[in-house]
C-alpha cells in the first residue's frame, strides 16, 4: 500500500469563526494540506469547508450519511448524493460513536454503504471491539460480524478503519501488537472475501496522537489513521500527518 492516509475526525466540534481559524493554520502547513490528508467536519460545516479547501489537496469527508439515497421526506437527513455534490470524498460509516448512541446496525449500515457507492463515495467502514469483548476473547469474532457487512456492498472503493471502542477518546492506546494482529485479520478476511486486500486501506483509530503517532504508522498493515481529538489543533495534526 502506497501512500498513508490520515483523516481528522472533528466529531461535534467546531464553529465558524474556530473552523475558519483552523482552516487556515491546516492550509498554510505543507505536511497537512497535501493528498493523503482528509477532514471530517460535522455536516453543518461541510459547505464551509468545501469553499474552504477548493483548489486545496486536502479531501473533504463526511462523519456521517443517510441510509436512503433518493431525496424524499426523510427530515434531518443528509444523503450521498448532497455529499457527492459539495465535493465529499471520504464517508464515515458505522463510527462506533453512531452505533452506540444512534443504534446503527447491520441492515443500516449495509444501506449507508450501498448509498455511498451509488454516490461515488468512498465509505470507510469503522469497525471495533468494546473492551469487555475484548476481554471475553471474542474481539475477532465481533469484527468479522462487522466486516460482514461488506459480503453485500457492490461497489470497489472501500477503506476500513479499525478503532478499538476502549482506546476511543480515553488516551488509551492499542499495544502495537495488538494492532498488528487486528490488521493482519482484517486483511485476510477482506482477502478471503475477494475483496484484493492490497488495494483496500486498513486504518487506525484510537487516541492517536503526536507522540504515538510514529510508532503506529510503522506497525505492519496499518496504512494511515482516523484522528479525532488531536485533529482539532493545527500543530498537533501536522505532527501525526508528518509521522504518516
Ligand atoms: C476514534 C478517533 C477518531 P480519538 O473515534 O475517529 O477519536 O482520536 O479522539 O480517540
Amino acid at each position: 500500500m502506497s501512500e498513508k492516509l490520515v483523516i481528522g475526525n472533528w466529531k461535534m466540534n467546531g464553529r465558524t469563526g474556530r473552523n475558519a481559524d483552523l482552516l487556515r493554520a491546516l492550509k498554510a502547513l505543507p505536511e497537512v494540506c497535501r493528498e493523503g490528508v482528509g477532514v471530517a467536519p460535522p455536516a453543518a460545516y461541510l459547505g464551509q469547508l468545501a469553499a474552504a479547501l477548493e483548489g486545496t489537496p486536502l479531501a473533504l469527508c463526511a462523519q456521517d450519511v443517510s441510509r436512503f439515497a433518493g431525496d424524499g421526506a426523510y427530515t434531518g437527513e443528509v444523503s450521498a448524493a448532497m455529499l457527492a455534490d459539495l465535493g465529499v470524498r471520504y464517508v464515515l460509516v458505522g463510527h462506533s460513536e453512531r452505533r452506540q448512541y444512534f443504534g446503527e446496525d447491520n441492515a443500516v449500515l449495509t444501506d449507508k454503504l450501498e448509498a455511498c457507492h451509488q454516490a461515488g463515495l468512498i465509505p470507510v467502514l469503522c469497525v471495533g471491539e468494546t473492551l469487555a469483548e475484548r476481554e471475553a476473547g471474542a474481539a475477532l469474532a465481533v469484527i468479522r460480524a462487522q466486516l460482514s457487512v461488506l459480503e453485500a456492498y457492490a461497489g470497489r472503493s472501500l477503506v476500513v478503519a479499525y478503532e478499538p471502542v476502549w482506546a476511543i477518546g480515553t488516551g488509551k492506546v492499542a499495544e502495537t501488537g495488538q494492532i498488528e494482529e487486528i490488521h493482519q485479520e482484517i486483511k485476510k478476511w477482506l482477502l478471503q472475501c475477494g475483496r484484493g486486500a492490497d488495494n483496500i486501506r486498513v486504518l487506525y483509530g484510537g487516541s492517536v496522537k503526536a507522540d504515538n503517532a510514529e510508532a503506529i504508522f510503522s506497525v505492519p498493515g496499518v496504512d494511515g489513521a482516523l484522528v479525532g481529538g488531536a485533529s482539532l489543533d493545527a500543530e498537533t495534526f501536522k505532527s501525526i500527518c508528518n509521522a504518516a
